[in-house]
C-alpha cells in the first residue's frame, strides 16, 4: 500500500524530474501529469501518468481524470516561464492562471469528497517583485514577501494573481472552525534554479544553468544579460527540499501562505568567473538581449527569507561555494564525462 497519493503537474519539466525522483523514495503513489509523454526514467517511478488532454491543466478532462485517485497533496509545477510568457502572453495567462484555477478547484473537490484537507504546493517566483529602475532595485536588496509587489512581466503578474487565488481558496472553502481548510495552499517564491541534470526552457534566469552546461561541454556561451546583473539563485536539490519541507510542515507552524527562500545571489560576472575557474577553457562572452535584460532588471537582487527560516526551519544546504564544489561541478562532470573524454 502506498503511504499517500500525490499529484505532480508539469511532471516533465525541470523541477518535475528532481521532485519525482525525491518523492519516489518516500513510498508515495505519484500521479504525474504533463502535456507530453514522460521519459521512461520518470514514468517508471509513477503509479499513473496522464498526458494529452488528461495531462493538460487547462482542460476539464484533467480535473475529471485526477478525481479518480485519492490524492492528498498536489505539487502544481505546470507553468510557462518568464521569457516564453512575454513571447505569448495570452497562452501563458491561460496556462498559468486558468490552469491554476483548475488545480484549486480539483483540490476543493478532492477535499470535500474525501473529507480532508488537500495540501497544494505552488512554486511561485521572484518575478512577482517589480522595480521600475535599477536604482530602486538596489535600494531594496533583500525584499520581504510584502514589499515591491509590482510585477512588470505577464509571468510575474500571473504568479502573483495565483498566490492570491490560492489564499482565497484557503479562506473561502473552510471546514468546521479549528480544522484545516479543504484547500491548504502553500507557495514558495523560487529564485532561479540551477540543476546539473537538466536545462530549463523559456525562463530568464536560464543564463546561469546555460553558462554552466555550455562550459561543461566545452562550448562557447554568449550570456544574454550584462555582467553586473544580480538576482537570487539556488541549487536544484535545495529547491526540491524546500518544497518537501513546506509540504510536511504542520499548518499551525505557518504564519503565512507564501514564503521567500534564499541561498545565494551572484552577479552574472561572478557566475562566469566561478565557472571559468572550474573549466579553464570556457569561453563566456556577454551579448545583451535588451528585452530579457529588462525582465531581470525588474526582479529583486536578493530576498529576505526570515519567515521561512522561523516558521518551518528553512536553511539552504548549498551556499554559493558548496553548490559548485559539492553538487554542480561533480554532477555535471559525471553527466558530460563522454563529451569531456572525446
Ligand atoms: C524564470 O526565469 O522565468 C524562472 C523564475 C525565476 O521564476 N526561472
Amino acid at each position: 500500500m502506498p503511504s499517500s497519493w500525490i499529484l505532480v503537474t508539469g511532471a516533465g519539466g525541470e523541477m518535475g524530474h528532481a521532485l519525482i525522483h525525491a518523492l519516489s523514495q518516500t513510498g508515495a503513489a505519484i500521479v504525474a501529469t504533463d502535456l507530453r509523454p514522460l521519459p521512461d526514467g520518470i514514468a517508471d517511478s509513477c503509479a499513473a501518468v496522464l498526458t494529452g488532454p488528461e495531462g493538460d491543466v487547462t482542460r476539464t478532462e484533467f480535473v475529471q481524470s485526477a478525481l479518480r485517485y485519492p490524492i492528498e497533496r498536489i505539487f502544481h509545477l505546470a507553468a510557462v516561464l518568464s521569457t516564453a510568457a512575454e513571447r505569448d502572453p495570452v497562452r501563458a495567462h491561460h496556462i498559468n492562471v486558468d490552469g491554476t484555477l483548475n488545480v484549486l478547484e480539483l483540490a476543493h473537490q478532492l477535499g470535500s469528497e474525501h473529507q480532508r484537507s488537500i495540501r497544494v504546493l505552488f512554486p511561485s517566483t521572484i518575478a512577482v517583485y517589480g522595480f521600475a529602475s535599477l536604482e530602486e532595485k538596489m535600494r531594496h536588496v533583500q525584499v520581504r514577501e510584502d514589499q515591491a509587489l509590482q510585477p512588470q512581466t505577464l509571468y510575474g503578474i500571473a504568479k502573483l494573481h495565483c498566490e492570491r487565488l490560492g489564499e482565497y481558496y484557503a479562506r473561502y472553502y473552510r471546514r468546521l472552525s479549528g480544522e484545516a481548510p479543504w484547500v491548504d495552499f502553500r507557495a514558495i517564491r523560487f529564485p532561479g534554479l540551477i540543476s546539473a541534470d537538466t536545462l530549463p526552457t523559456g525562463g530568464t534566469s536560464d543564463y546561469a544553468p546555460e553558462m554552466l552546461h555550455a562550459a561543461a561541454q566545452g562550448q562557447p556561451y554568449r550570456c544574454f544579460v550584462r555582467p553586473d546583473t544580480q538576482i537570487p539563485f539556488m541549487a536544484m536539490p535545495d529547491g526540491v527540499r524546500a518544497l518537501l519541507m513546506l509540504a510536511d510542515a504542520d499548518r499551525e507552524q505557518l504564519s503565512q501562505h507564501v514564503y521567500n527562500i534564499g541561498a545565494f545571489a551572484p552577479t552574472a560576472a561572478d557566475l562566469a568567473q566561478t565557472i571559468a575557474g572550474y573549466f579553464p577553457g570556457a569561453t563566456i562572452s556577454f551579448d545583451v538581449d535588451q528585452r530579457r535584460q529588462a525582465i531581470v532588471d525588474s526582479w529583486c537582487a536578493d530576498v529576505d527569507d526570515t519567515a521561512a527560516r522561523q516558521d518551518w526551519g528553512w536553511m539552504p544546504q548549498y551556499t554559493y561555494e558548496r553548490a559548485f564544489s559539492e553538487y554542480l561541478i561533480p554532477a555535471i562532470k559525471h553527466r558530460y564525462a563522454n563529451v569531456l573524454a572525446s
